[in-house]
């Protein structure tokens, strides 16, 4: 038997990480499509964050990009995201908009490429000083498109010397997530192309280095939920980018793909103790064609909903099954949480927390649409697509 009061309490406690890029203006690489309403500057794309935290009880930091995020004071921008009722979350690098990175960044050939990624990342340790973030969240776009363009294990030793750099500067509350993707933007090699090289890295470099699962990085078929647990067992998971794919790294919105995928994770994370502040749980996605805010509060209510069945798995009845080798009924315990409507569930939770039991007809009834339409004009792209 489950304890409702327990799984109540833990969903109360819940909290998922939006991305301010999330906010912009996005496409793909053929076209961007310009929606009204979307903020113009990285105070606006906070404000529009705190929305989703407003109606939802559940996002309450916001993830921020360096340089798409660049402001001169970044102290006051924690401060603008506090009086709104949200936090600034983790810094995520960018090396990969420059020319300069057309062959890699910290694994470029040539030092000069190498210094110049370092201190950019060393930039986002001072800027998480300034907002008090704790993570640094690293994706390197590094890697190459022609067998014998360069050499794949030197590029690895000159990954793990940036990362030393990096990590030597952190400070004692501060983390970095280094995030694995199997191609793109390079298509023969990668050099963090998967959860083994991110792991043999981070573990190398001590408890302050930490793997980050992006749930569009892996190869269609890939048990994402079997890595999720194995860093668990290690002590290595240090966050999610959540978002759905069905092709490649598509950033939909998170569990519209493959609900059933995310309940799976949920339960991993549950199952192993991940359930804790020490693993942060944000989104990474873009919204192209559908409204941006809405589409956001309806992720974070997709991995409430993941996660209110994951909670909900009678783990008692599922051990016994699995001591006993009965296969149907283990499957079977698994498959009648999965198969539970939590949605009334979760209306009860935010009815007891204050909220609108229903987030998205309350964003709706907001008028905060409508005020942004009318107000921003020209809104800013999130920084890529172009
Ligand atoms: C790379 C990625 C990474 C970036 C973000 C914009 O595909 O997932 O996390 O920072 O997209
Ligand atoms: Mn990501
Ligand atoms: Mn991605």
């Amino acid at each position: 038997m489950t304890d409702l009061a327990a799984v109540k309490a833990a969903l109360k406690t819940q909290a998922v990480e939006t991305p301010s890029w999330a906010y912009g203006n996005s496409g793909t690489r053929f076209k961007v499509f310009a929606q009204a309403g979307v903020p113009r500057t990285p105070q606006e794309k906070i404000e529009d964050a705190a929305k989703v935290h407003e109606f939802t009880g559940a996002a309450p930091t916001v993830a921020l990009h360096i340089p798409w995020d660049r402001v001169d004071d970044y102290a006051a921008l924690a401060a603008h995201a506090e009086g709104l009722g949200v936090r600034l979350g983790a810094i995520n690098s960018n090396t990969f908009q420059d020319d300069d990175y057309k062959l890699g960044s910290v694994c470029h050939p040539e030092a000069a490429v190498r210094r110049k990624a370092v201190d950019h990342l060393l930039e986002c340790v001072d800027v998480m000083d300034a907002t008090g973030s704790r993570d640094l969240k690293l994706w390197f776009a590094d890697g190459t498109n022609y067998p014998g363009q360069d050499d794949i294990r030197a590029r690895q030793d000159r990954l793990a010397e940036a990362l030393a750099e990096v990590y030597a500067r952190l400070g004692d509350d501060q983390r970095m997530l280094l995030e694995y993707k199997f191609f793109e933007p390079a298509f023969y090699s990668t050099d963090v192309p998967d959860w083994g090289t991110a792991y043999a890295h981070c573990l190398k470099l001590g408890p302050k280095a930490q793997v980050v699962v992006d749930t569009g990085h892996h190869a269609p078929g890939t048990n994402i939920e079997f890595i999720v647990a194995s860093l668990l067992r290690e002590d290595k998971l240090g966050g999610f980018d959540f978002n759905s794919r069905f092709y490649a790294d598509d950033d939909l919105m998170a569990g519209a793909a493959d609900p059933f995928q995310l309940f799976r994770i949920m339960y991993e994370v549950v199952r192993g103790g991940g359930f804790t502040p020490e693993v942060a749980f944000m989104l990474d996605q873009c919204h192209n064609i559908e409204a941006k805010i809405p589409a956001i509060i309806r992720s974070v209510m997709n991995v409430q909903e993941a996660t209110a069945k994951a909670l909900l798995v009678d783990r008692d009845a599922l051990a016994a099954a699995q001591a006993a080798g009965d296969v149907l009924a283990a499957n079977g315990v698994l498959m009648d949480a999965y198969n539970t409507d939590v949605r009334p569930l979760l209306a009860e939770v935010r009815s007891e927390l204050g909220l609108d039991p229903d987030p998205m007809g309350a964003y709706r009834r907001s008028g905060w649409a409508e005020k942004i339409t009318g107000a921003r004009v020209g809104g800013q792209q999130a920084g890529w697509g172009a």
